[in-house]
C-alpha cells in the first residue's frame, strides 16, 4: 500500500531514514545499514523531518536501524575543521532534531541492536522507552576520539545511568554489554537477539490505545516536571492531573472501570 506522506517525509526517505505507518504506529527507520547508520548532517535533518511531520494518524513511534547497528553514531566522515561557531551550529541542528523526536506529539520506542553508540546512543536516549536485544552494546567513543558529546548526551545519558558512569564511559573507551545496559538504565527491556523490534511494535501499539492527554502529558509534564523544584512541581503536576481527568476520554474509562467493564490490573 502506498501512502502520500508530508513531502519533507518523501525527501527523508531519499536521505536515509523511512517511515512507514502500521496502524496507528510510525516506524521510522535509519536506512544506511554500509556506514553503520551514521549520522550525516542530511540524516539529522531528515530525523528533525519525519518527526516533526508524523501522519495525523499517528499515536505512537518506533525507531530502528537497518542492518547489523542500530547506529555508529556522527558520521566521522564529515567532522571538518569547523570553527567554533559552525560547531555550536552542528551541536544545535542534533539538539532540535532529537527534541523534535523527545517533545513531539508521540512517544517514541527504540529498537536496539548492535552498536548504540556516540551519537546513535545520545539519539536512543531522547526516545521515552527503549528496547534492546541481546546483540545490544553501548559505549561513548567520543572520549578516544579526541571530542565531546553535541547531540544532548551530556543532558540525557546521565538520567539514565548517572554522571559517574557516563564519565568512565568517555574517560576510559568503556562498553557497556546488553545484559549490564539494561541492569543500569539504559533500557528498559531485553529481549533475545532479533526480537527488538517485534517488542518495540507490539509495546508501540499498546501505548496508541492510551488517552491522547496521557501520553501528552507523559511526554511533555513528566520531564519538565522532574526538573522543577519540588513546589512548582506538585502545582505543575495538579495542573497537569486537572486537565487529564477533565478529557471526556478519562471519564469514560474510569467509569468503565467501575462498571467492571475494564481489566483490573494483574501482574500476569
Ligand atoms: C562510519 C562510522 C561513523 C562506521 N562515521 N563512517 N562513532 C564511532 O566512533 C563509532 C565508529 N564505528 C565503529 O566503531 C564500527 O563501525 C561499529 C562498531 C559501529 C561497526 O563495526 P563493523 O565492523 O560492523 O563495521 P565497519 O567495518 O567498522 O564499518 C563499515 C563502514 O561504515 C566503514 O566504511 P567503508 O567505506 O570502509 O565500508 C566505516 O568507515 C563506516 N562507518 N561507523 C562514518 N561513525 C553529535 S556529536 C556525536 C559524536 C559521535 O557520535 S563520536 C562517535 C562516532
Amino acid at each position: 500500500m502506498t501512502t502520500t506522506h508530508h513531502p519533507s517525509i518523501e525527501r527523508a526517505r531519499t536521505t536515509g531514514v523511512s517511515l512507514e505507518m502500521q496502524g496507528a504506529v510510525a516506524v521510522v527507520r535509519l536506512c544506511r545499514p554500509s556506514k553503520r547508520n551514521a549520522l550525516s548532517d542530511a540524516l539529522i535533518e531528515a530525523l528533525r523531518d519525519v518527526f516533526q511531520n508524523l501522519p495525523p494518524e499517528a499515536r505512537a513511534a518506533v525507531i530502528h536501524g537497518e542492518g547489523e547497528h542500530f547506529c555508529a553514531g556522527l558520521d566521522l566522515s564529515e567532522l571538518k575543521e569547523r570553527d567554533a561557531g559552525e560547531g555550536v551550529h552542528h551541536s544545535r541542528s542534533w539538539h532540535v532534531a532529537l527534541e523534535a523526536l523527545q517533545y513531539g506529539r508521540v512517544p517514541v520506542i527504540a529498537a536496539l541492536h548492535g552498536a548504540v553508540v556516540g551519537g546513535g546512543l545520545e539519539l536512543a536516549s531522547a526516545t521515552h522507552i527503549r528496547v534492546a536485544d541481546d546483540s545490544t552494546f553501548y559505549a561513548l567513543p567520543e572520549g578516544t576520539r579526541g571530542i565531546f558529546v553535541g547531540g544532548g548526551g551530556s543532558v540525557r545519558v546521565p538520567k539514565l545511568i548517572g554522571v559517574a558512569r557516563m564519565t568512565d564511559m568517555m574517560l576510559t573507551g568503556r562498553v557497556y554489554n546488553a545484559q549490564d545496559g539494561e541492569r543500569l538504565g539504559f533500557a528498559q527491556y531485553l529481549v533475545p537477539a532479533g526480537e527488538s523490534l517485534a517488542k518495540a511494535i507490539a509495546l508501540a501499539e499498546r501505548i496508541a490505545t492510551n488517552a491522547p492527554l496521557t501520553n501528552y502529558a507523559l511526554i511533555h509534564a513528566l520531564p519538565r516536571i522532574a526538573e522543577q523544584p519540588a513546589d512548582h512541581g506538585f502545582l505543575t503536576e495538579a495542573l497537569m492531573s486537572s486537565i487529564a481527568q477533565s478529557a471526556p476520554e478519562a471519564k469514560a474509562r474510569v467509569r468503565a472501570f467501575l462498571e467492571g467493564k475494564a481489566p483490573k490490573v494483574s501482574k500476569d
